[in-house]
């Protein structure tokens, strides 16, 4: 099927995906594919407008009913899983799979927040005075800014758009600039449920926002948007959270990850290979799950990296639209560009460089295909301690296991981290207050491909939010405390007298 075929299937016209003055070009051969129109900063406001007045008509949809929304389009995703896993593929580059993968990530989050829908569930409170209840209710806030990255063009969207929308909010989507087709594509499906949905939805619910970062600066300062959700790097977070701390907004920010695998004598190590791989060559390394640091014992550091190194070698890195290709091109020269460094500063500071090359540059003179790296670092020193959006893995070795939880932990970013061990008293200590410091710790499996279940972010440089599933809903409503006397006086908490 070719690439006009798929468009049009998605309900994108020629005219929506040509002319426009933001160009899009695929990873896959650097062909432009697209072009775009862009909104200009100066007419956000009207679009912040919109989504307002939409949301309150919304809040005032009952939240089961605002679920069968979401329940419609979970379907409307369901028919769609092919085409959008294939636009996936062509606008970011991540292999077939792993689009189709990125969409049933989607789906999922629609039937957790339509069960949800049902269960927005607040506390009953004892009260300390006679004839009074307390309970706690939880409100829809208002719009909901989503600022989503290009490695995961549309599952984030799906994270934030499908809770905000049964907590009563209405969106507005600002997506990477690298990857505005999938966004409209998702704007049409949403469309589509909408239109099977009836009068009960109000026009302006959702908003795609294609421009650069003015447009995306001007949502994220206004006061009428008082939920942001960033997803990408942490130089993304340091502009966005700030601005909307400083009118009193909220935010939700999962930005970059460093994620650590620690390998012990006990694990198994036919396990452990399959799990490196995974998680750090999948989507060639553009995860911010994605597995950047091994720490190995030194016991067992001779008999696993040569297994890792081979594999390394042998893993089919082409065109991610082919059967059989586990590695896909980066997103674009910038990336390949900062690989290309962050390797010579590991090589400068003692790493032995196992793989990295630039591949493929004749049969793709504008794709930037690469064979994954690993490099052995003698020490955890800067250049390990800084997320390079690339598939880079640094090994390293430990002695014991305490040194390896304090290495795991000493670096500025907290989003995901594993042991590999059958040793209970490791695994456990790894999960323990004593252990990972990350937002996801996991055991005998690797640190990225999380599923929709739990909440996902992470801590300190990985901006503290949480996503997706557990009670992450929590964060796009508003929580109120309620004290409803029904007794015929009128006491006053900690026993006070006020008489008059
Ligand atoms: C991201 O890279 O921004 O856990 C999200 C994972 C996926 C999500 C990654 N479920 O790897």
């Amino acid at each position: 099927m070719s690439y006009s075929d798929i468009l049009e299937r998605l309900g994108l016209s020629q005219a929506e995906t040509t002319g426009g003055s933001l160009k899009v070009t695929s990873p896959v051969d650097g062909a432009e594919i697209a072009a775009v129109a862009e909104i200009k900063a100066a007419d956000v406001p009207a679009v912040i407008a919109s989504a307002k007045s939409a949301f309150n008509s919304w809040k005032a949809v009952p939240a089961p009913r605002r679920g069968e929304l979401v329940r419609l389009l979970g379907e409307e995703l369901r028919a769609a899983k092919e085409d959008l896993g294939r636009l996936v593929t062509l606008e970011c580059g991540k292999i077939y799979e792993e689009g189709l993968g990125e969409v049933q990530e989607m789906i999922d989050i629609c039937d957790f927040a339509v069960g949800l829908s049902r269960q927005l569930y607040g506390l009953t409170i004892a009260s300390e005075r006679p004839g009074h209840h307390m309970r706690e209710s939880w409100h829809p806030m208002g719009v909901c800014g989503v600022i989503s990255a290009f490695n995961f063009p549309v599952a984030v969207w799906s994270w934030n758009t499908a809770l905000a929308l049964v907590c009563g909010n209405s969106v507005i989507w600002k997506p990477s600039e690298k990857t505005p087709l999938t966004a409209l594509a998702c704007q049409k499906i949403l469309e589509k449920a909408l239109a099977r949905f009836g009068d009960d939805a109000p026009e302006g619910l959702h908003h795609v926002l294609i421009g650069g970062r003015d447009v995306g600066d001007a949502m994220v300062s206004s006061e009428d948007v008082p939920i942001v959700s960033a997803t990408g790097s942490t130089a993304m977070g340091r502009q966005v959270g700030p601005k909307v701390a400083a009118r009193f907004g909220r935010s939700i920010l999962e930005l970059g990850g460093n994620n650590a695998m620690i390998v012990t004598p006990s694990a198994d190590l036919d396990m452990a290979v399959r799990a490196i791989l995974f998680s750090a060559v999948g989507t060639a390394g553009q995860r911010c799950t994605t597995l950047r640091r091994l720490i190995v014992h030194k016991d067992i550091y001779e008999q696993l990296m040569p297994r890792v190194i081979a594999a390394y070698a042998s893993v089919k890195v082409g065109n991610p639209l082919e059967k059989g290709t586990l590695v896909g091109p980066l997103i674009d020269q910038a990336s390949f560009d900062g690989m290309q460094s962050a390797l010579a500063a590991a090589k400068a500071s003692g790493g032995k460089v196992h793989g990295g090359e630039r591949e493929l540059a004749e049969q793709f003179p504008g794709g930037y295909y690469v064979r994954p790296a690993v490099v052995e670092m003698p020490v955890q020193n800067k250049v390990v301690e800084t997320e390079t959006f690339a598939p880079i893995l640094y090994a390293m070795k430990y002695d014991s296991f305490d040194a390896a939880v304090e290495m795991q932990n000493a670096v500025p970013q907290g989003l995901s981290s594993c042991v590999f061990t059958t040793d209970v008293r490791e695994a456990e200590q790894f999960l323990s207050d004593v252990g990972s410091d990350c937002g996801i710790a996991n055991v005998n499996i690797g640190p990225s491909g999380a599923e929709i279940g739990g909440a996902f972010g992470g801590e300190k440089e990985t901006g503290g939010g949480r996503e997706s599933g557990s009670d992450a809903w929590k964060a796009y409503m508003r929580r109120q405390t309620n004290t409803v006397n029904y007794s015929r006086s009128l006491p006053l908490a900690q026993g006070i007298t006020f008489d008059i």
